[in-house]
């Protein structure tokens, strides 16, 4: 028996793991204590490893579906095939005929974070969609704009402050989203215990707000009028403290942001927000007060009407209130492989836009509520095939239903994933790679986002099986013979082995660790606290953050005029400890018990409509109508209910264990493909407009 240390690469929170093995089977996964960040922790997904690893439905061959029944193919047959089609239909239709879906486990899958970018770049098509649009993209526009790099995403010091305030983040379950932090729990209990104050403002009592001193009700999507109101208190009774940050703002910005909050007040932000001007007084005045103070806002924010503007005020008043860039405050990581190492330059942000809405481009991606309509909508540049790689769009993207017609219409689609689910059920060739525990690890994005700099690569802990490829082999082949048929002998890409892009990557870092010092480290090696860093971090031209960018003039001026609506019951979503956006569904112990993919609401909401606990109902929406099961709670805010994503296993064609109960239904299938934040094009999965009825009402009314 041997026992390997990994890092665990389900979630951002990089928990070391200690894990016993046998004979190349895993029996036991335990936290490593000898961990130097997270000392131990673990969640109960940590144990879905082993799942994932046994689990009889993962493919271990590529497939290949030829006249609607699936096949085993080899590697060189299917690499082969894949590059023919696309090359083929480009040549038919044009470059961007092909495009490309990258999901979540893309960041933390080092083989995929590492070749699938000179993959991606040699298709040359400017149809490019991921995760990052129906997820964070609002924090890397504030970086680019006005840190100077998309990937200066301040985090919140938890380990220091004295104050931490959430909007829309839910750490106790998600275990902390572009702020990795394992054990958010004793953290959040430290910052109690050393006299500090965590606020949560959320339209559900959540975990975190049970732990929390203070839980604030909010009506779903209006977080922009709370932080507004905010910076409105702080700039018209000076509560500002500018002097840690002097050198690297120019102050007359701060009158315009003040000349452009002059039609605004605390009264209209209560209006919005149903949080009452006494408690965002109250909630000002303490956050100006505390010795240091962090306004953290994660998905809740993030992916809403108003995302893009929420995270420029957000890191607006961690600037004027003299939390940003010292410690306890919103700061900067100093990482061994800086993501934001690139020089400044040109803005990457709408250089081009979606063919049929539009939609800016941004960091070279396209936002992923267009994608149906971009394949769907005859013209010239429609999409005609597509690469899906880490990603199940079918369930993560808004208008589910919608990426169903549109899948199925292509004239190929290959999708690199380790399951036959609901979005590769639609490809031609399925390539499966060895993943989890076969993989190495390193989390390249996530040190860049870590509440304590460190950095750790662990070695896989078990072999892959013989004959399956890794990720970054799949992506080098496929580009290797792409290439070929673009591509003269002498004109083909180099190729590297993982070992060799670590090595090369590593050593552009400035911590002076190389791949081999750190090999020696299983455990990781501690890099210190974070630090402050400004103006040398920042990447603007001139060296100085940019506190009102003329990207959010315009969206700021409009939303202050326009008059505050009510909008009637608004549906928002829900994580759970033991769920993996839509995967992780079919290891029987993540869902075992009381299925989960049910419907909150408001006691008084479900008398107004005649619904009990328990009753089976209708949720419609502009887009669909979905039969759930009501939970009666008044953990959520009235007017509001929450359905959680990545359910809905139900879709015929799939090759997934999991048990009628427990397929639930997709809260995609409600949410709207054509509501967007006009400003960053991300997609608005929280506060979607819905009406609920009881089942039998609704099957007369439809
Ligand atoms: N309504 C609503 N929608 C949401 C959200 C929400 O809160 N509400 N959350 C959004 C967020 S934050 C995100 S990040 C997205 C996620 O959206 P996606 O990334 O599109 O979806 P995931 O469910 O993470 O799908 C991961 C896929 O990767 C595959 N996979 C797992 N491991 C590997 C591997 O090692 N290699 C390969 N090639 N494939 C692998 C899995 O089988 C699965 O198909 O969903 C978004 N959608
Ligand atoms: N167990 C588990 N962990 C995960 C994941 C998972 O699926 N399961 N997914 C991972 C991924 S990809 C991500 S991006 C992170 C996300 O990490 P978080 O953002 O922390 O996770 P969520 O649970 O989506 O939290 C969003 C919160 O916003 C609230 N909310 C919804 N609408 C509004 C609103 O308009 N205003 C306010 N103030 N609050 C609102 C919701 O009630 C919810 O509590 O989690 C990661 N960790
Ligand atoms: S918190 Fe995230 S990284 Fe830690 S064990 Fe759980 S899933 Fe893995
Ligand atoms: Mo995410």
């Amino acid at each position: 028996m041997a026992t390997k240390y990994r890092t665990c690469n389900l979630c951002e929170a990089l928990c070391g793991l200690s894990i016993e093995v046998e004979d190349n089977k895993v029996l036991s996964i335990k936290g490593d204590k000898e961990d130097v960040f997270s000392r131990g922790h673990i969640c109960p997904k940590a144990v879905a490893l082993k799942d994932l690893h046994e689990d009889p439905d993962r493919l271990k061959t590529p497939m290949h579906k030829v006249d609607g029944e699936w096949k085993s193919i080899s590697w060189d047959e299917a690499i082969s095939i894949t590059a023919q089609r696309l090359y083929d239909v480009q040549q038919k239709s044009g470059d961007n005929a092909v495009a490309i879906y990258q999901g979540n486990p893309s960041v933390h899958n080092l083989g995929t974070a590492l070749f699938s970018p000179q993959f991606v770049r040699a298709l040359g098509s400017k149809n490019r969609y991921s995760a990052t649009s129906v997820d964070q993209l609002a924090h890397h526009l504030a970086g680019e704009y006005m840190l100077g790099h998309q990937f200066l995403v301040p985090v919140p010091d938890i380990n220091r402050t004295d104050f931490w305030l959430i909007l829309g983040g839910n750490p106790m379950v998600s275990n902390g989203s572009l702020m990795t932090a394992p054990d958010v729990g004793n953290r959040l209990k430290s910052i109690q215990k050393r006299g500090g104050q965590v606020v949560v403002v959320d339209p559900r009592r959540t975990e975190t707000a049970d732990k929390a001193d203070k839980h604030l009700f909010i009506r779903p999507g209006t977080d922009i009028y709370l932080i507004l109101a905010m910076m409105k208190i702080v700039l018209d009774e000076e509560l500002m403290d500018l002097e840690q940050i002097s050198g690297s703002i120019d102050v007359k910005q701060i009158a315009q942001i003040k000349e452009a909050l002059k039609g605004f007040t605390v009264v209209n932000a209560a209006q919005a927000t149903g949080v009452s001007t006494q408690e965002i007084e109250e909630l000002t005045r303490a956050f100006c007060a505390a010795k240091s103070a962090v306004c953290y806002g994660r998905l809740g924010v993030s992916a809403t009407t108003y995302g893009g503007l929420c995270h420029w005020a957000i890191n607006t008043l961690n600037i004027i209130t003299g939390n940003f860039d010292r410690p306890g405050g919103a700061m900067l990581t100093s990482p061994a492989v800086d993501l934001a190492r690139s020089k400044s330059g040109k803005k990457r942000f709408r250089r081009w836009s979606s063919r049929v809405r539009g939609l800016p481009e941004f960091g070279g991606e396209l936002p992923s509520s267009t994608l149906a309509e971009d394949i769907l909508t005859p013209g010239e540049g429609q999409i005609k095939a597509m690469v899906t790689s880490c990603g199940n769009p079918v369930l993560s993207v808004p208008n589910g239903r919608k990426l169903d017609e549109a899948f199925d219409s292509l004239e190929f689609m290959v999708s690199i994933d380790i399951y036959l689910n609901e979005t590769t059920r639609h490809a031609d060739i399925i390539l499966p790679p060895a993943t989890g525990l076969e993989t190495p690890h390193y989390g390249l994005a996530f040190h860049n986002l870590a509440i304590h700099n460190s950095t750790k690569y662990s070695e896989a802990v078990l072999p892959k099986e013989e004959g399956t490829l890794y990720d970054w082999e799949i992506f080098s082949k496929l580009q290797r013979a792409y290439e070929k048929l673009t591509k003269s002998e002498e004109e083909l890409s180099p190729q590297f082995t993982l070992e060799q892009m670590m090595e090369m990557t590593l050593s552009m870092g400035s911590s002076g660790v190389t791949f081999q010092e750190l090999k020696k480290h299983p455990h990781g090696i501690d890099l210190g606290p974070l630090k402050s860093s400004m103006p040398g971090r920042l990447k603007t031209e001139d060296k100085k953050i940019n506190l009102f960018p003329e990207i959010y003039q315009d969206p700021l001026a409009g939303l202050i005029a326009e008059p505050i609506s009510e909008r009637g019951l608004l549906m928002i979503g829900r994580r759970h400890l033991r769920s993996n956006n839509s995967w992780l569904h079919n290891s029987y112990r993540m869902v075992k018990g009381r299925p989960r993919c049910t419907m909150l609401m408001h006691p008084d909401d479900a008398q107004d409509r005649g619904i009990v606990n328990g009753d089976t109902v209708v949720v419609k929406s502009r887009v669909g109508q979905e039969e759930i099961v009501a939970e009666i709670s008044d953990e959520m805010m009235k007017g509001s209910i929450s359905i959680p994503h990545g359910w809905g296993h139900n879709r015929p064609g799939t090759r997934m264990s999991i048990a009628e109960e427990h397929a639930g239904v997709s809260m995609n299938d409600l949410v709207d493909d054509m509501a967007v934040d006009a400003l960053s094009g991300v997609s608005v999965i929280n506060a979607v407009p819905v009406e609920v009825f009881v089942k039998s009402e609704s099957e007369v009314l439809v």
